[in-house]
Order: structure tokens, then C-alpha cells, then sequence
């Protein structure tokens, strides 16, 4: 570049400047060749091919981005005609299923030694009252209330200071932490059948493992949820007393009624959730009474209601606890037959019949 031979020196390289002179304009630039003012027809097709490219391409990156706003959506918020449900909903059952196969195991583990396995309870012989019962599940067992109930253990039930039924949220000393607690009322709460009426099979998982149990047919054991979605109580029916020992305000009915003193009285005792009598016959018209004494554990409460054969309450007794004892005044009845039966345990074992002559 500096030696260019053949040429006279001054055209070799440019004159020195003084440093102070600004560089000629077009020092750098190409010379009017390179830029012609006509473009060959080759370099014409050539941009007009390269505009249109790229104008495809970018039609191309516009539809992909339309498609995928309208495909997400459709995704986060449900296909139209019940195609497929929103995002967050389909999520929400897929917990909501996890939590109850979870909650079912908690139960199985911490509350069937007392409420059976199906949560039938004193209907199927257990010692605690029953909570898998339509009536029962319609208002009474609201999430609220089972909440309340496992974090104040059973004297949120009837206000018994030594309920058997112990405290259970750890938020009041007990073993189940807040997630725990929230999975049991899953289960308890679970519906039976889902919006299309089919029953939900949910499966039985391994609580460790957290996979579900082969059975021996070779297929996944299920359980069904409790709660049925479409249960409506007959327009007659009763509510569901706050305790399940009945009314309390029937049950304190002041100072119990005297007897006379040529009254029959029987002697009753319960032990092992039975009645050591079965069959009592007492004169019509006449007031008798029951000496009935509890020889369960404390917590176990019994007592000797009258019933008519078709489950009517006719004579409703304040329960007494385990270790405790009660003389029983009944007023006097019509002739025929009745039962007597524990109102905590309705069960062949706490039900005898009374005869009427
Ligand atoms: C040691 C026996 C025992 C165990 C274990 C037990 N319960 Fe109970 N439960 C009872 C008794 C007894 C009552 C009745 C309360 C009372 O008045 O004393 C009761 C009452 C209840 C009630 C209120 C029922 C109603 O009709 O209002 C609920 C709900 C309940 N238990 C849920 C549970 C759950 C959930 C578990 C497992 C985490 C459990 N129980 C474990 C004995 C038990
Ligand atoms: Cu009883």
C-alpha cells in the first residue's frame, strides 16, 4: 500500500496534512462505480425476492402466534361445547382426588378403630356415632364443622369434657398437621359420583409409596366417596341435632319424676356396648322405672330410651356416662310393644323389647 512503484512519489500516498485539516469527504467513500444509479435486473429480482421471503416469513410468525394465543385459551380457559374443561379446574380435581385418597388413608389409620372402617359407627358396632350417613352429611358434617371438631377433639360435639374422641390438629397438641386435617375432610366430604352421575372410583394408594394397591384380582383397589351430590332430605324429616345424643334442651327436663312407691323397677346394666336385659314386661298405665347403671370405660355413654317398633322416640333419658349409674322414671304407657334402646348405640346389643300388658 505505502510503495506503490512506477508511480511519481506525490501520487503514491496523499500529502501529509496537518493534523488539524478535516479528512477530505469522500476519502472513504467507494468510488460512483460502486453504486450505480440503475440496479441490474438480476439484483432487482434478487431484493423483490428477498422481500417477499421475508414477508412470509413474518405472515408465517403471525399465525403461529395467533393460533397459539387462541390455542392457550381455549387450554387455560375450556374448549367451547364442553370439549375440555379449563386448566385450573382440571388441576383443582386432580388434587381434590389426591387430597381424598390421601385423607382416606389418614381415616383408615386414625379413626376406624372408632367410627369403622365405613364410618357407620354405632350402626355397625363401633363406639363412636356414625359419620357416613346422607342426613348427617347434607348440613351437620359441613367442612367447618369437622375443622372445628378435629381441632377441638369431641367436646365440640355434645361439650363432653372426657369425650372419647380425641383432639387431633396440631394446632391444639394433637398428631395431624393442618394439610392432614384438610385431607381428612376431603375424604370425609368426598362426592360419590361426579357432575355426570358416574360413581368415582377413587384408588386406594400405598401411604408410603404413595402408589395405588394391587388387589388380588389384579386390579387397583378403589373406594367410594361418602357424600352423594344429588341427596335431598325428605320434606318431612328432621334435623340433624347439633349432638348427636339428641336435643339437649328435651334432654334437661329439669328434676326427674318421682315413682310410687309400688312401681316396678328393673335393673339394667350395659357392659361391652349390651344390655345384660333384653326383655322387660310392665304393667299398662302404670309408671315404672329402670335402675341403670354403665359399666363401660368413662367416655362411653349409654342410656334406656323407648321407642316405638318403628323408631319413633316416645320416652327420650339423658345419657350417663361410663362408671355411672341412674334410676330411669318412665311415664305410664298403652299396652303393646316397644323398644328399649340405647340412643348412642342403636345396635341388636343395646336394644330389648318392652311389653306392654
Ligand atoms: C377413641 C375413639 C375415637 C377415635 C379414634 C376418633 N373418634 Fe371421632 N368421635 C368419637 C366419639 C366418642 C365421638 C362423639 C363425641 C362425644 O360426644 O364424645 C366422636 C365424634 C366425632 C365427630 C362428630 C360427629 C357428629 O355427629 O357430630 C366427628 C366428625 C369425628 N368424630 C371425626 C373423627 C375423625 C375424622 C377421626 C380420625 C381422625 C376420629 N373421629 C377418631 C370417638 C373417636
Ligand atoms: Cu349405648
Amino acid at each position: 500500500m505505502t510503495d506503490q512503484p512506477g508511480r511519481e512519489p506525490e501520487q503514491r500516498l496523499p500529502a501529509r496534512r496537518a493534523p488539524s485539516d478535516l479528512a477530505p469527504a469522500d476519502r472513504f467513500s467507494a468510488p460512483p462505480s460502486a453504486h450505480p444509479a440503475d440496479l441490474s435486473a438480476q439484483r432487482v429480482g434478487q431484493i423483490v425476492r428477498q422481500s417477499s421471503n421475508a414477508r412470509w416469513v413474518s405472515l408465517l410468525a403471525v399465525i403461529v402466534v395467533v393460533l397459539f394465543v387462541i390455542l392457550y385459551y381455549f387450554y387455560e380457559l375450556g374448549a367451547p361445547l364442553g370439549l375440555s374443561k379449563p386448566r385450573l379446574v382440571q388441576q383443582t380435581e386432580v388434587q381434590q382426588v389426591t387430597a381424598v385418597e390421601a385423607g382416606y388413608n389418614l381415616f383408615i389409620a386414625n379413626c376406624a378403630r372408632c367410627h369403622g372402617p365405613n364410618g357407620k359407627g354405632t350402626n355397625e358396632g363401633y363406639s363412636a356415632p356414625p359419620l357416613n350417613d346422607p342426613m348427617k352429611l347434607y348440613v351437620h358434617l359441613n367442612p367447618q364443622y369437622l375443622k372445628n371438631v378435629l381441632t377441638v377433639g369431641g367436646r365440640y360435639v355434645c361439650g363432653n369434657p372426657t369425650s372419647a374422641m380425641p383432639i387431633w390438629s396440631d394446632l391444639n397438641g394433637g398428631p395431624l398437621n393442618y394439610r392432614q386435617i384438610e385431607e381428612l375432610i376431603a375424604f370425609l366430604r368426598a362426592p360419590k359420583v361426579d357432575a355426570s352421575g358416574n360413581v368415582i372410583e377413587y384408588r386406594v394408594k400405598d401411604a408410603a409409596l404413595n402408589e395405588p394397591i394391587v388387589g388380588a384380582d389384579g386390579k387397583d383397589l378403589t373406594f367410594e366417596g361418602w357424600v352423594d351430590p344429588a341427596f335431598k332430605p325428605e320434606a318431612a324429616a328432621t334435623a340433624v341435632p347439633d349432638c348427636y345424643l339428641g336435643n339437649t334442651a328435651q334432654q334437661s327436663t329439669g328434676p326427674a319424676a318421682t315413682l310410687p312407691p309400688e312401681a316396678q323397677i328393673f335393673e339394667v346394666k350395659a357392659e361391652q356396648i349390651a344390655y345384660d336385659l333384653k326383655a322387660i314386661t310392665v304393667t299398662a298405665g302404670q309408671p315404672f322405672g329402670i335402675k341403670f347403671t354403665n359399666k363401660d370405660s368413662a367416655g362411653v355413654l349409654h342410656d334406656v330410651d323407648i321407642r316405638k317398633q318403628d323408631g319413633t322416640t316416645l320416652q327420650n333419658m339423658p345419657t350417663i356416662d361410663g362408671g355411672a349409674s341412674t334410676t330411669y322414671v318412665y311415664t305410664a304407657m298403652d299396652a303393646g310393644t316397644y323398644l328399649f334402646i340405647c340412643s348412642v348405640h342403636p345396635i341388636p346389643g343395646m336394644t330389648g323389647t318392652l311389653t306392654v300388658k
